[in-house]
């Protein structure tokens, strides 16, 4: 349910307006899968008497995982913090760099920054290209060239908001450099790249890529995560990693640690990937209305997305301050009014939060400009064609007249 139509600029709640919505909508609202089959699941996991450590729904998981991305292994594991940190372990253990560095962009949620920072490898972080807002191949090259490959343990790509297109090309340069490649693809579950090499897959790209399973993302399990790759030494590394450092047969073969997934994650991750197909359906169907609804706004763009190879789970636009009139924090302030909790990932980027701000970096000026502009809006099952009219409708109201009086 929307409130009355605003007609003009003094009717926006951040005016004193009735809020345009009775409840807040969210970016990340999970949806929700077949829930008669989830509680069956959990019912079997209670009878079984089984419910971590490998159990049958983690493989049953695993191997689905494994199917959708076309690749050989998935290790399902608890977050995809810890995806990340495992798939940094290993590459690490290959081949050993003292004071190891990576090259990753900023502009990303912390988490892949915090992923290699826990193992002491220090981020190095790189500008993205302004078309795909992956990590740019031209500056991963002149970084290599200019400091050598040898400090670097590896390069990290974003499937930043599931946008797959830089990934072939930055294949190309670590190949080059023979450096490992790994992908944060946690925004990319299911999504896919039609290039030279024809349909590739979101989990066949690089070494190993890394999948967050969380409650918010296309695919939930509560707290989740996976890496996959084709790699059966990597896989084998990651399974005793994620337990203590296990190996099947019952000896510690190296300092791991607990990051198994629990069969009630996996019970959930299994009764949402039974559903990937009406997930997709909707959120592509949202992400047509709010192209439709905001195509005539100025300062306004919704960032494109191949609809057909994406999962559409992020609608994210850029507002262009100067266009539209006001800068994107004082829409978020305008949409928060209404009750619609826009959110400005991912600002501030990496670089600028605490942990990272003191470290040596070049100038990163693309990552700085979308920082600064970019806001995803509410989508999933929970938002539909009214919810969006309304939302563009405001925007609209918010972005004329001050786009007038600037
Ligand atoms: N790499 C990338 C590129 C990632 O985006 C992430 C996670 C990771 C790595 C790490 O993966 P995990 O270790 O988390 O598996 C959220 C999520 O917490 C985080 O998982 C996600 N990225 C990130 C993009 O978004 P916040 O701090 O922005 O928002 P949060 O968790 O408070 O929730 C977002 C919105 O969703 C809220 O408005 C409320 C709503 N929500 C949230 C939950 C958990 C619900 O409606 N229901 C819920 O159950 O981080």
């Amino acid at each position: 349910m929307t409130s009355a139509r605003k007609e003009k600029w003094s009717d926006l709640a951040i005016h004193g307006g009735e809020p345009a919505f009775p409840d807040f909508l969210h970016v990340g609202r999970p949806n929700v899968g077949d829930r008669t089959r989830f509680l069956e699941r959990i019912d079997d996991a209670l009878d079984r008497r089984w419910l971590s450590n490998n159990g049958p729904y983690v493989q049953q998981l695993e191997e689905r995982l494994a199917q959708l991305c076309g690749v050989r292994h998935c290790v399902a594991v608890a977050n995809g913090t810890l995806a990340l940190a495992l798939a940094a372990a290993v590459t690490s253990q290959q081949g050993v760099v003292p004071n190891p560095k990576v090259l990753l962009p900023s502009l990303t949620f912390i988490a892949t920054a915090h992923a290699f920072h826990w193992l002491g490898i220090e981020p190095v972080f790189l500008d993205i290209d302004p078309e795909t807002l992956t990590l740019s191949p031209d500056r991963v090259r002149e970084h290599l060239q200019r400091y050598g490959a040898s400090e670097v343990m590896g390069i990290c790509g974003v499937h930043l908001f599931g946008e797959v297109g830089g990934a072939a090309a930055l294949e190309d340069v670590a190949e080059a450099a023979q450096a490992p490649l790994l992908f944060d693809a946690s925004h990319a579950l299911t999504n896919a790249f039609v290039g030279e090499r024809g349909l590739r897959r979101v989990g066949q790209f690089g070494a190993m890529e890394a999948f967050s399973l969380h409650a918010t993302k296309f695919v939930g399990c509560g707290e989740g995560g996976a890496v996959v790759t084709n790699d059966q030494e990597a896989a084998e590394a990651l399974r005793q990693l994620r337990n203590f450092g296990y190996a099947s047969d019952g000896l510690v073969k190296q300092a791991g640690m607990n990051a198994k997934m629990s069969e009630l994650a996996a019970a959930m991750g299994l009764s949402m990937l039974e559903q990937v197909d009406r997930f997709i359906a909707s959120n592509r169907a949202n992400y047509e209305a709010y192209r439709e609804h905001l195509q005539p706004l100025p300062g306004i763009r919704l960032r494109p997305q191949d609809c057909d190879h994406s999962n559409c789970q992020y609608v994210v636009i850029e507002v262009d301050p100067q266009q539209a009139g006001l800068h994107r924090d004082a829409l978020v302030g305008v949409l928060r009014a209404e009750r619609v909790l826009a959110r400005p990932y991912f600002s501030p980027p990496c670089h600028q939060t605490p942990p990272y701000q003191r470290q040596p970096q070049g100038p990163l000026p693309v990552t700085e400009h979308f920082a600064q502009r970019l806001l995803a809006l509410p989508t999933g099952e929970t938002i539909n064609d009214s919810h969006i009219e309304m939302i563009a409708h405001i925007l609209k109201l918010a972005t004329i007249r001050a786009a007038k009086a600037a």
